[in-house]
């Protein structure tokens, strides 16, 4: 197994706070990959704050910086991440970017979040979600959806752990072999589940891991999640519930950081998103204690 790589990350970037690129960099970055961040909107702060001020960097100016870096042959990558794309025209051209990067490394490992929305709602144009369904997922090689996303990737309702493993069947069929629906939502308790298919028209090896919700609502936890999936499925690329447990395990150890953070300096947790105590858990990503296992179908 390959302990490192080298990380095309295309991702937002906040001045404050931790989202796509600065929630997934630094965990990258610790765990000890090179990561080159494409910066593909640089905002004051994420969205879900009253305001926010800042550019968006559009499909030429992407092509623009990888022509740069292929005239200087800097493209060979052993990874492409991205997360939240905001219009057709930006994700069409991740998707000329994956080509291309493939084109100089066949192995390149494609892992993609197909950020749409959340608990029902779209918070991308809704033009985005076919261009994710036919075009994207089948160039992917790790797909990180929440619940409501591998609904809609997967034509699937998902109210049960079966409904959940049917959906990676059919994410399976189309593309990516490793599939994980970062959480659905069962009896008020989150559960994660995670599929790999080790080889095309075989059945996968599904798990899954339970997670109690803690009561507090997070932005960047989803990026985090996938930083952290791509760095310890490339360590052990054979053992994808060994991968998510560590994952889950950093994650959980963060988000509860933060939560006894806020409630220690007298606020609500529940009245706002919370800023995620990145920097501050990195031991917590270096070295996870695995207190969440996973269980075998
Ligand atoms: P995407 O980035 O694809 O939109 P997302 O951010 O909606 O995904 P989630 O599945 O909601 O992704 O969350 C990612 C991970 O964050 C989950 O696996 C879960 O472990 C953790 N998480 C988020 N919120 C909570 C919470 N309130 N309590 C416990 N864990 C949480
Ligand atoms: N809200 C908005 C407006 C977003 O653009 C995103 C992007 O992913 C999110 C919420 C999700 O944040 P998270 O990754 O923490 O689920
Ligand atoms: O994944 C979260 C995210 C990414 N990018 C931007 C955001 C958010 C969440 O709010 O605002 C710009």
């Amino acid at each position: 197994p390959s302990e490192t790589g080298r990380v095309l990350s295309i991702q937002s970037h906040t001045v404050q706070g931790y989202v796509g690129n600065k929630s997934a960099v630094f965990p990258l970055q610790l765990l000890g990959y090179d990561v080159d961040p494409i910066n593909s909107v640089q905002f004051s702060n994420h969205t879900g704050y009253p305001t926010f001020k800042g550019q968006v960097l559009d499909g030429k100016q992407l092509w623009e910086l990888v022509e740069g870096l292929e005239a200087n042959d800097l493209l060979y990558y052993t990874h492409l991440l991205t997360g939240y794309i905001g219009s057709v025209s930006f994700l069409s051209t991740v998707l000329e970017v994956v080509s291309k990067l493939r084109s100089i490394n066949p192995e390149l490992i494609y892992v993609c979040d197909p950020v749409l929305g959340d608990e029902g709602k779209l918070y991308v144009p809704e033009e985005l979600v076919s261009v994710y369904r036919e075009r994207v997922v089948p160039m992917a090689s790790m797909l990180t959806p929440n619940q409501f996303e591998a609904e809609l990737l997967s034509g699937h309702r998902i109210q049960s752990e079966g409904d959940g493993r049917e959906a990676c069947n059919s994410l399976h069929a189309v593309g990516p072999s490793k599939v994980v629906i970062t959480s659905i939502s069962i009896d008020g308790n989150l559960l994660l589940i995670g599929s790999h298919q080790k080889e095309k028209g075989h059945p996968p090896k599904q798990f899954k891991i339970a997670i109690p919700k803690l009561p507090a609502y997070f932005t960047g936890t989803g990026d985090l999640m996938t930083a952290l999936l791509l760095g310890w499925s490339n360590k052990y690329p054979d053992n994808l519930e060994k991968a998510a447990e560590l994952a889950v395990s950093s994650l959980q150890a963060l988000l509860q950081r933060t939560l006894n953070d806020y409630k220690s300096a007298g606020h609500d947790p529940q009245s706002t998103s919370l800023e995620i105590r990145l920097i501050q858990s990195q031991d917590d990503i270096r070295t996870p204690q695995v207190k969440f296992k996973a269980e075998i179908y």
